[in-house]
């Protein structure tokens, strides 16, 4: 049975390599013969956690006439799937606890197929039951997984629930406190996939590293059987390489070819990528680029870039709810294009696929972050475990998307041997999968040295990175101390610096003084960045900026009640869409970039 060869290769690897990472799960899911299961699904509001006890899942109905269960999937709230409860519910608003989804849905069973239900992401943890067994269970709210259930699919009728708890806990990732809204729910898409027997589970196709006109393929069947037969196809460039499975199943090639045309921001050129094995064929669309270091530069394809970046988070402002649709990818990408980015920091985790597959069709290059924020437990063994899960669970998912130049292990952490020990095993992890990218980190340590008159950083972990990043909120949270033009850097010298974040708040349409910081004006925040944009002119080996933010963002942490009412002001562009001063400025800057480093 290929599954129990599998258990046993699993189980011996685990055994001879402790440290090894699991492999990917099935890679390319929108590539694959699906249904989406999405829709309005029945849902139980859980706060004290009895539905386990009571066993929802079996959605028991009452027999006879001594019998009833406290509890019913029927007349009750409906919640839309994808989207966060929050802001689906006035009483769901702030709610951190479980909530039960279920639904039913019709299916057929192909012979010869297995069948996957494969879930985008769900906020926070949850448990998975099919027609009343439980069949997985997921924690991290940003990254996808998926079950078989060849087993326990029923032709006709089935039965799905899903309990999601969103409760911040200690050894949570992101932890107790963050600085955006804990958003519940079943967020991305729901699918139940259907693939051959043994199926094309994971590929890896990029450029190679020296020679840019060689594609290097690596493509894994599912069950670890010789001889089964694959090919690679790039029709556009007239190329196919096959050859046939190793006893693991795998199968390696290089496929070269003098018209390959590179992926770079602002030229995003793709190619229809056809990945076939035994009776499995998927396609999607697949770029080539190389990034790299050379010193304090940033190299794409060769051509020195500075990254004209943003963040947002995963979120429609308008809505006060999840981004979780292909709209809702187009609004956040095209008020970023519009600045004029040629890179977007997702923050602070890994974002859903409608967002990345369309930044890379525009051009648009990302850094993709897992949310180690702030208040990590470093010292807990488990919790490392689950960064690494979910570092490799965002890598497999994006390692073919060219787009991706940088993976992010941490933001704003402090040093410590845990930590250190910490983020180096997420370097390790991240590197066994993937040396095409660069790792960074964002640090928010560096320090004004008043008798030198410099801004240093001292974080011995920055050595490990390929990019070192800093928010710095000069003008927000740290008053200045020399003038702007006199504020220098000497942090990191010989990488490239990327300030990941800095700005300020201002409400939308507030006028006030330039001077005075507690004016939450648009004036203060248009000074502030003009401000920072004069100090960015004394950091010698500066490889990029990332204001903070694009939009206001909902968020627990604000409160003050006329200028920040549960909000985080520190948008370019108001909740409601209007752009503040500073957008302008900021635009007028990338701008300006743009054409020194075109020339
Ligand atoms: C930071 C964090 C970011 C916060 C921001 C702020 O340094 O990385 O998540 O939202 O500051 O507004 O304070």
């Amino acid at each position: 049975m290929p599954n129990m060869k599998r258990l046993i290769f699993y189980i011996l690897l685990t055994v001879l390599f402790p440290e090894a990472v699991s492999f990917a799960a099935m890679t390319n899911v929108y590539g694959r013969d699906y249904r989406l299961l999405n829709g309005r699904w029945d849902a139980i509001v859980d706060l004290y956690d009895q539905g386990d006890r009571m066993k929802v899942y079996e959605n028991r109905k009452p027999e006879g006439n001594t019998d009833f269960y406290e509890y019913s999937f029927d007349g009750g709230l409906r919640l839309e799937v994808p989207g966060d409860w929050n802001s689906q519910s006035p009483e769901l608003k702030y709610y951190e606890g479980t909530v039960w989804y279920a639904r039913h849905f019709d299916a057929d069973p192909k012979p010869d197929c297995r069948e996957f239900l494969c879930f985008g992401a769900v906020s926070y943890r949850c448990r998975v039951y099919l027609n009343g067994r439980e069949i997985c269970s997921h924690e991290g709210g940003f990254t996808p997984f998926e079950a078989d259930v060849t087993d326990v699919l029923l032709k006709g009728d089935n039965f799905l629930v899903v309990e999601v708890n969103n409760r911040r806990t200690k050894d949570a990732i992101p932890a107790l406190a963050f600085d955006w809204w804990n958003y519940g729910g079943i967020t991305r898409d729901v699918m139940l996939v259907t693939v051959p027997d043994n199926y094309v589970e994971d590929y890896f196709i990029r450029l190679d590293k020296k020679n840019h006109d060689t594609v290097n393929v690596d493509v894994r069947m599912s069950q670890p059987k010789a001889g089964v037969k694959v090919s690679v196809e790039i029709p556009a460039l007239g190329k196919t390489v096959s050859g046939t499975t190793d006893a693991q199943g795998s199968f390696s090639a290089r496929l070269q070819s003098k018209k390959l045309r590179l992926w770079a921001p602002d030229a995003p050129v793709l190619y229809d990528v056809i990945i076939a094995g035994g009776d499995d064929s998927v396609s999607e669309r697949i770029g080539f680029r190389d990034i790299r270091t050379d010193g304090t530069r940033i190299l794409i394809n060769g051509r020195p870039q500075f990254m004209r970046c943003i963040s947002f988070h995963e979120e429609i402002p308008q809505r006060m709810g999840r981004a979780c649709s292909k709209a809702d990818a187009v609004t956040l990408l095209s008020e970023a294009r519009d600045l004029g980015v040629n890179m977007i920091r997702l923050a602070h985790y890994p974002q859903n696929e409608y967002i990345v597959r369309l930044a890379e069709e525009m051009g648009i290059a990302l850094w993709q972050e897992i949310p180690i924020w702030q208040g990590i437990d470093f010292t807990d063994n488990d919790t490392r475990d689950k960064a690494q899960k979910m570092l490799t669970e965002m890598i497999n998912r994006d390692k073919n998307r060219c787009a991706v130049g940088f993976w992010g292990v941490a933001n704003e952490t402090k040093p410590s041997p845990e930590r250190d020990a910490f983020l180096e095993s997420l370097l390790a992890t991240g590197r066994g999968i993937d040396t095409t990218r660069l790792y960074v980190a964002a640090f928010d340590l560096v320090e004004f040295d008043k008798e030198r008159k410099i801004f240093t950083m001292d974080d011995p972990f920055t050595r490990n990175l390929d990019v070192v990043a800093v928010n710095k909120y000069m003008g927000w949270y740290h008053p200045w101390q020399l003038s702007p033009a006199e504020s220098k850097w000497e942090v990191n010298t010989d990488k490239p610096l990327i300030i990941s974040e800095f700005g300020g708040e201002a409400l939308y349409g507030q006028s006030g003084s330039r001077d005075v910081v507690s004016s939450w004006s648009e004036d203060y925040q248009a000074r502030l960045y003009e401000d920072n944009l004069r100090m960015f002119e004394n950091i010698p080996n500066l490889a990029g900026v990332s204001p903070w933010i694009l939009f206001d963002f909902r968020s627990p942490f604000r409160f003050h009640p006329t200028n920040q009412e549960g909000w985080n002001r520190k948008g370019l562009v108001s909740d409601r869409g209007q752009r503040k001063k500073a957008w302008k400025i900021m635009h007028d800057y990338y701008h300006k970039k743009k054409l020194e480093y075109e020339k």
